[in-house]
């Protein structure tokens, strides 16, 4: 066996995971002349476009948005062929980004990171794979994913059956025949809207178990137009800035980028407010986000648009009683994540789909041959869990990270995230975390985000290597007001009323706090700038022993 000798092992920095995130600090790493090792337990890079292959898996915001900014070359030369991209589409772009870049040659697959360890007298982290490697660097980026640990199942019988069983989060790379089987898909979240009206077309009969009803906007996707390719390509610099000013870092509506309204809902009239509803059902897409100010934080405001959604599905189904179920009324539109579907509501309009309402009585039990629900055996082939993700911390929390005097992250996260910037925890120097808690990542469209993000550790780590010694970390001071921060934009939101990822509701166990900061990516950035600006405040340097003054104040809020 080949023994690698350790010198070969010790990089400037180790990331881990080789989604959007990881690949671009990857790319800055090269340009900024470290050494890098990239590590991802998958079999091939792509993050959540790698596990998450289902039938119907796409993005739901627009392509020319949804993908890396930093290349103009790159966002000039790669042409998406629908407006909202496939996951295989994705997949072919980010591994043609990989070949471009020549990223591929500091990729290590199939390598699971089970814990990463700091070494205060050296000032480096060890990093060790699941068969015992390791590895040592200063810096460690953890591009690990806000949703890439799928949830593992509380249902009683969980692994009884003896069907086949899929998870949409680890769906396989064999093709998965529905044909002639009976099919049940539980969950009603973003993935299983994009995958039953695939599943439905085959199936013999499909049966679908919803705990809780979800919003969804039609996507109205279709093939990518040349005349329309040739606009926006025309037009990407104002695109990309445009998008860098706003709320969620996309802000096409049906195709042409609009500034987000800047004003009430309540503050006009009621016509006025369902034109402009009407024209955004029809663009289609997640762009109710880039609509009136208020609709997460004012109740009023926000149930104009609720009614008018609920209105909207229950045209689309032709049972009113099902329509009853399919229609969301526990929690406000936008209190979860906004799903965008392809014909998800009509596909209940089929003779060979049910809809089990699992509020009028839960799953008791999976067994050998199905699901009981009410004391009925309902008999199945093969069982779907499109059941989400520990999101946001799960990926992280599941490797064994220890900084400063032997700490445990997930002790000290133990009653929820507490970082500044959603970038960096006190104690763990040198530890970047992307797409984080506390960062506007899991809210806003992810690649500008992770752009973002990415580009400040670069900063940071540059910094770094100018002082005595190579260490960023946050001060313990603007770790508590930046938690501070978050959780009092959070008050006034109406993200609380929704059970869901966001909150950590969807755990059990899983402290509930808000995971995001909710005032938006362009508050965000301008927030980090500031940061900037100050010389970094917030942050302390290898040559820099005591944290600075002040910093409650700049993040009062
Ligand atoms: O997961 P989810 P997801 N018994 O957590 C139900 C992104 N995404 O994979 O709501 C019965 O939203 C659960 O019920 P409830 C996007 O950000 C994007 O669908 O907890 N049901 C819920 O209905 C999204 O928000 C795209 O009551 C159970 C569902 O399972 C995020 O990923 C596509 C259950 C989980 O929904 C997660 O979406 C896909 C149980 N024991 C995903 N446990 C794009 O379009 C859970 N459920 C880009």
């Amino acid at each position: 066996m080949l023994t690698i000798a350790k010198e070969e092992q010790r990089y400037d920095m180790v990331i881990v995971g080789a989604g959007v995130a990881g690949l671009y600090m990857l790319y800055r790493a090269m340009k900024a002349g470290l050494t890098a090792r990239l590590f991802d337990a998958a079999g091939g890079i792509g993050g959540t476009w790698y596990w998450n292959r289902y039938p119907g898996a796409r993005v739901d915001i627009e392509s020319f948005e949804y993908s890396y900014s930093f290349s103009d070359e790159l966002q000039q030369e790669w042409q998406w062929s629908e407006r909202y991209a496939s996951q295989p589409e994705l997949l072919r772009y980010l591994d043609h980004v990989a070949q471009r870049f020549a990223l591929h040659e500091h990729i290590q697959l199939d390598t699971r990171i089970d814990s990463v360890v700091f070494d205060e007298a050296r000032a480096e982290w060890t990093v060790e794979t699941q068969t015992g490697e390791t590895f040592q660097a200063c810096f460690c980026v953890m591009a690990t994913g806000c949703l890439s640990a799928p949830k593992v199942p509380d249902i009683p019988g969980y692994g009884r059956f003896a069907g086949e069983s899929h998870f949409t989060s680890r769906w396989p790379h064999e093709a998965i025949e529905f044909a002639g089987k009976r099919v049940g898909v539980i969950g009603t979240g973003s993935s299983a809207i994009q995958l039953v009206p695939v599943v439905a077309q085959s199936a013999s009969h499909l049966t679908v178990f919803q705990r809780t009803p979800n919003y969804s906007i039609p996507l109205r996707n279709r093939p990518m137009d040349a005349a329309y390719e040739k606009h926006m390509k025309a037009n990407y610099a104002a695109l990309r800035d445009m998008e860098w000013r706003s709320f969620g870092g996309f802000v096409c509506v049906g195709g042409e980028p609009r500034q987000p309204l800047q004003c009430s809902a309540l503050s006009v009239s009621t016509d006025e407010r369902r034109r402009e509803y009407e024209a955004r059902w029809e663009a289609g897409g997640l762009c109710y986000y880039t609509s009136y100010s208020d609709l997460l934080t004012n109740d009023e405001a926000n149930a104009t648009l609720s009614e008018f959604v609920r209105a909207k599905i229950r045209e689309k189904i032709n049972d009113p009683a099902i329509a009853d179920k399919l229609v969301p009324r526990d929690h406000p539109i936008l209190a979860k994540r906004l799903c965008a579907d392809s014909g998800y509501f009509e596909t209940f309009n089929r003779d060979n789909v049910s809809l089990v309402d699992l509020r009028e009585g839960p799953i008791e039990a999976m067994t050998e041959r199905g699901i009981v629900v009410g004391g009925v055996e309902i008999e199945l082939d093969m069982i779907v869990f499109a059941t989400g993700f520990d999101a946001v911390t799960g990926a992280l929390l599941n490797i064994d990270v220890r900084g400063r005097h032997g700490q445990s992250l997930r002790t000290a996260w133990h009653e929820g995230p507490q970082t500044y910037l959603g970038l960096m925890s006190a104690d763990f120097p040198n530890l970047f975390n992307i797409a984080g808690p506390g960062s506007t990542a899991s809210l806003s469209s992810a690649i500008p985000c992770d752009e973002h993000q990415v580009d400040l550790v670069a900063k940071l780590v540059e910094r770094a290597r100018r002082a005595r010694r190579p260490v960023v970390e946050p001060t313990h001071a603007a770790q508590a007001a930046w938690t501070t921060r978050i959780l009092a934009i959070a008050e006034g939101s109406l993200i609380h009323r929704g059970n869901s990822w966001y909150v950590g509701a969807n755990v059990p166990g899983k402290p509930r706090v808000v995971l995001l900061d909710l005032e938006g990516f362009d508050s965000y950035m301008a927030f980090c700038d500031g940061v900037l600006a100050r010389d970094y405040e917030g942050f302390v340097f290898g040559e820099v022993e005591a944290p600075k003054v002040g910093i409650e104040k700049l993040v009062a809020v």
